[in-house]
């Protein structure tokens, strides 16, 4: 989904080199929060296994409950059919944005919950497609500050989250603003990059919005959605090449995406999909828990990714030098879904254990053996992590060159006891300790192994 911006010719703005911070390296997981108008109705339309979505249905029948300002304005939509029936013909989505009370929200409490879980940053959606901002902007009226909860949800997300050491990134829907368009609904990928303003006044207003952002919160990471406007491109001091130098100038941990439609490779973002092999550069993986980032009433459990599934995803993500930033979509009163919160907790269980393997590590030279028992690789200085995705069977028979690294090394299981020394049969296969044998996934660090 990215397109490289219109030709300057000679006018070619000139982009700061892509680098990625530390910080972000070492991180691993981080939190995706997708909290605004669309979680009153919490409503989209799951897909169901198995049932192929004909592709002229894909944005009538919507997964994501993000995406219910545009879903709804599909006649013969079955959003369409649930606004009219819930909130009566002639209501507006934007009308629905004082139904938004977030009376149960306690950043602090989502704050401490997401570390305790052990991720390391949080990015909530500051301005999603509807064009409603959570912070209170200078801008527009049309925003939390003003409307619905009359708070200012980003700052108290911002602070909440610094104060539990989780560092904060913002996401921000650069191309599209439902609110100050005029289009007919989007219905295909091609509508996505066609149905949007790319005017001066609107480059202008993106621009204002996110330099308040930068200003008032310092954001360790701007995540970008979509694209830019394509009159906010070019060279002058409202465009996107010096509102980069001016963040990382203001923020020079700071990191960007790979959203902007401009010649700048920040990190490579993967939405449900994963990359085949480790990859040079850093990449990230976005999903919710279920199918929608929004938060999506509709959904069952079966709709969800299971625990087992989600701590797998993660080791994966990780072993092929990528992080995962996963999506919780709270509901509208601020209260977090069970279904979502205990996947969370299940994760961090498995990470206060196996965390050595996850944070602060880097790719081993490849990401896991092409047959065999399945496993993954990470290093963190001179230690190989072998994670061990099938540790109900037992034994793990590493690949011949695992074998010889390890011999002679001391080996240990990650347990929450501590280490606990590997025993090698005489056929080479590794005991997996009883306790581990009903984990996800289980861990061996080989010291010295990865040296
Ligand atoms: C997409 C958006 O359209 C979705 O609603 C969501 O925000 C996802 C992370 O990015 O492009």
């Amino acid at each position: 989904d990215q397109r490289t911006g219109p030709d300057f010719g000679a006018q070619t703005p000139v982009y700061p080199s892509a680098s990625v911070p530390r910080w972000y390296r070492d991180a691993k997981f981080g939190i995706f929060l997708h909290w605004g108008i669309y979680s009153v109705p919490a409503w989209g339309t799951p897909r169901n296994p198995g049932v192929q979505t004909p592709v002229e249905l894909e944005f009538v029948h919507h997964p994501y409950a993000e995406w219910y300002a545009n879903t709804v304005r599909i006649a013969g939509s079955p959003t369409r059919r649930f606004h009219e029936e819930t909130y009566g013909v002639g209501t507006s989505y934007e009308d629905l944005a004082d139904l938004w009370t977030a009376e149960r929200f306690d950043a602090d409490a989502w704050m401490s919950l997401f570390a305790e879980c052990g991720a390391r940053y949080v990015v909530p959606t500051a301005k999603h497609h509807d064009g409603f901002c959570l912070w209170d902007s200078g801008t527009t009226p049309f925003t939390a500050a003003r409307r619905g909860p009359r708070r200012d949800l980003l700052a108290e997300m911002s602070g909440a989250a610094r104060r539990h050491g989780l560092r904060l990134g913002v996401y921000f829907s650069g191309a599209l603003d439902w609110h100050v368009s005029a289009f007919p609904p989007i219905r295909s990928l091609t509508d996505l990059f066609e149905l949007r303003r790319n005017d001066r006044a609107f480059a202008d207003y993106a621009h204002a919005q996110l330099v308040e952002l930068v200003e008032r919160f310092r954001p360790d990471y701007l995540w970008n959605d979509i694209d830019w406007p394509d009159d906010g491109k070019g060279r002058g001091d409202r465009d996107l090449a010096a509102l980069f130098a001016r963040y990382l100038d203001e923020v020079s941990h700071g990191l960007l995406n790979d959203r902007w439609g401009v010649p700048y490779h920040g990190v490579r973002t993967r939405e449900y999909l994963t990359e085949d092999e480790p990859s040079e550069r850093v990449w990230e993986a976005c999903r919710g828990l279920g199918q929608s980032f929004g938060h999506n009433a509709v959904e069952e459990d079966r709709h969800l990714i299971g625990a087992t599934e989600l701590i797998q995803l993660l080791v994966d993500t990780v072993a092929k030098n990528g992080n995962l930033l996963l999506n919780v979509g709270p509901r509208a009163d601020g209260s977090l879904p069970e279904s979502q919160v205990s996947r969370l907790r299940r994760l961090g269980e498995w990470l206060r254990v196996n965390g050595a393997a996850v944070y602060g590590t880097r790719p081993w030279r490849r990401h896991t053996d092409v047959a065999g028992h399945p496993v993954r690789y990470t290093t963190r200085e001179e230690t190989l992590f072998v994670t061990d995705l099938a540790p109900g069977e037992g034994r793990l028979t590493p690949a011949r060159d695992v074998a010889e690294l390890a011999a002679g090394r001391p080996a240990s299981w990650l347990t929450a006891g501590g280490h606990r020394r590997a025993v090698t049969d005489p056929d080479g296969t590794v005991v997996v300790p009883e306790e581990l044998r009903g984990a996800p996934a289980a861990v061996l660090a080989i010291e010295g192994g990865a040296a």
